[in-house]
């Protein structure tokens, strides 16, 4: 299995997961590789489970502040929050064991801007890091290293860990090497300069991380595939959504708003986001960009069909399907896609510069645009902000879309007032449902309300829509934005009281 670690130095400290696990002591911070369930280590978490569960049982606490790109596999979030071995992490989470830790209040989270992570790792704000633990691809003979098929903040862990483990994972195609970008030029207030990135296709870094040898401790060698989740495939209420979409874009073109080939595209995670992609195919817009997080099975469809000329992202987020047709075809695709660092893929001066169209899901809008994005009745995280916000904020065209309702119709997703906020109303342009879709742009809150309501919001939720937001623009406080603040949440405990908000 050596063959992918030409560094001697390096080789000389192979050893197996449980010793490397080992090297990594309780009360410390752990920064893992890992990206919407691609390039994270699967034999050291697992290992370290095993050990923190052997410890827990032996009476000693042991518990670690665990840092990632975002979202990981079971073997790393899973395995960890089943041991009660995370007392912090940050900053995305997708996993449902960790997800339910979270809610029931046994394990803390931090949900954070992805772009804003290595940077605050820098700046000190999160304390220091002790261990880095990075899956590559490989080891070059001077010791540097070939991603794997996530770059995130690994760049970052690797300058700032005190000691290092690298997984090698030899399941990832060899054909990786090349694909990466990773720039080197980004510094802290006062000294930070421009990013010299001025379309999606340009490479302004190095193919691999650089690393100290001196700090590695350890390499294991794996042979394990990425998590891989299937999606589901687009039902009728996808297919309207990517349908409105797609015709607003044509109407913006006709406009002379947008040139045929659209801006460079992101799209959040999530089955609409991939359906949405999946739309594009049939759409009349050519030599289409991404710039975007994450490539999906709908955005190797685009590249495949030769709609979408490249794609720029920092991680893959695929189907098993999709990942096979990656992996069949990496030679022709690879010369296509660049992977960065997530601070760069997820830049806002980048974003405002290329001018991307931002599509992401969402939990619930009210009718006013406000968006989250994270919690369920205001509480309950389901994931986490990732890179909306980033993108939502610098887009030139930020679009949020959902279905109308949830549970099996029994939540509607446009509410008079959001739970919780996590995209302000500034920062939703357009809104998308099944039902149609809401130019939000340069309207006042009262124009918005009126076209959320009668263009986004399923028609068993509407009349009682209509019927609060008359009776606010009756009895209000003021009448800017109308609204009854004592009513407005009275959905959601509707809900949490009957389990129907129409109840
Ligand atoms: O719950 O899984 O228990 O069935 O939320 O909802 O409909 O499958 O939607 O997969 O498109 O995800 C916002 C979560 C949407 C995603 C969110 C429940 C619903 C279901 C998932 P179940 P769907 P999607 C860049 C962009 C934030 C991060 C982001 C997300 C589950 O888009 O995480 O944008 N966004 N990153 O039943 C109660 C409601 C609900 C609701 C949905 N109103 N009330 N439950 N659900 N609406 C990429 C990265 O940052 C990595």
């Amino acid at each position: 299995m050596t063959t992918r670690i030409a560094c001697e130095t390096l080789r000389r400290k192979l050893m197996s997961a449980d010793a490397a696990a080992a090297l990594i002591h309780a009360g410390t911070t752990v920064g893992m590789s890992g990206f919407t369930g691609s390039g994270y280590p699967k034999a050291v978490p697992l290992a370290l489970a095993a050990r923190i569960e052997a410890e827990h049982a032996a009476g000693n606490p042991f518990r670690l502040r665990v840092w990632t790109g975002a979202s990981t596999g079971p073997e790393l979030d899973g395995a960890l929050a089943r041991s009660d071995g995370v007392e912090m992490r940050l900053p995305y989470n997708s996993d449902p064991e960790a997800r339910d830790r979270i809610n029931r209040g046994k394990m803390d989270y931090a949900d954070l801007h992805l772009s804003q992570v290595a940077p605050m790792v820098w700046e000190g704000f999160l304390g220091p890091l002790d261990t880095a633990v990075i899956e590559v691809s490989g080891i070059r003979a001077d010791g540097s290293l070939i991603p794997s098929s996530s770059v995130g903040n690994n760049k970052t862990w690797l300058d700032r860990a005190s000691q290092v483990i690298l997984e090698v994972n030899s399941a990832q195609n060899p054909l990786l090497e090349g694909m990466h970008d990773i720039y080197y030029g980004t510094a802290l207030p006062p000294h930070r300069v421009p990013i010299p990135l001025l379309r999606p296709d340009d490479r302004i870094g190095q193919d691999s991380f650089r690393c100290d040898p001196a700090k590695v401790v350890a390499v294991v060698e794996t042979t394990a595939p990425d998590r891989n989740l299937p999606f589901d495939p687009p039902a009728d209420v996808h297919r309207a959504i990517a349908g409105h979409l797609i015709d607003f874009l044509g109407h913006e073109v006709r406009k002379g708003r947008l040139t045929p080939e659209l801006l460079p595209l992101q799209s959040g995670v999530g089955n609409i986001a991939n359906a949405v992609l999946g739309g594009l195919l049939d759409s009349p817009f050519e030599n289409l960009t991404g710039f975007t997080e994450v490539i999906q099975d709908g955005m190797l469809d685009l590249l495949e069909s030769g709609k979408m000329r490249m794609a720029s992202a920092t991680a893959f987020s695929l189907s098993p399907e999709g990942a096979a047709r990656l992996e069949a075809d990496m030679a022709r695709y690879r010369r296509r896609m660049i992977l960065r660092p997530q601070e760069i893929s997820n830049h806002p001066e980048l974003i405002r510069r290329l001018g991307c169209i931002a599509m992401n899901g969402l939990i619930e809008a009210d009718i006013y645009g406000a968006v989250n994005s994270t919690h369920v009745m205001g509480s309950r995280i389901q994931n986490g902000i990732g890179g909306s916000g980033d993108f939502a904020r610098n887009a030139y065209i930020s679009v949020f879309m959902c279905p109308s309702t949830a549970r099996s119709g029994r939540i509607s997703t446009i509410v008079p007032q959001v739970s919780h906020v996590d995209h302000i109303s500034q920062d939703v342009q357009v809104l998308v449902t099944e039902q149609g879709l809401a130019d939000l742009r340069g309207l006042s809150p009262k124009q918005r309300a009126a076209l959320i309501i009668e263009n986004c919001s399923h028609p068993d939720y509407r009349p009682a829509l209509r019927d609060y937001y008359r009776r606010a623009r009756e009895g209000a406080y003021g009448q800017h934005a109308p609204s009854l603040p004592g009513e407005a949440l009275s959905w959601h405990q509707r809900f949490m009281d009957t389990g129907d908000m129409r109840a």
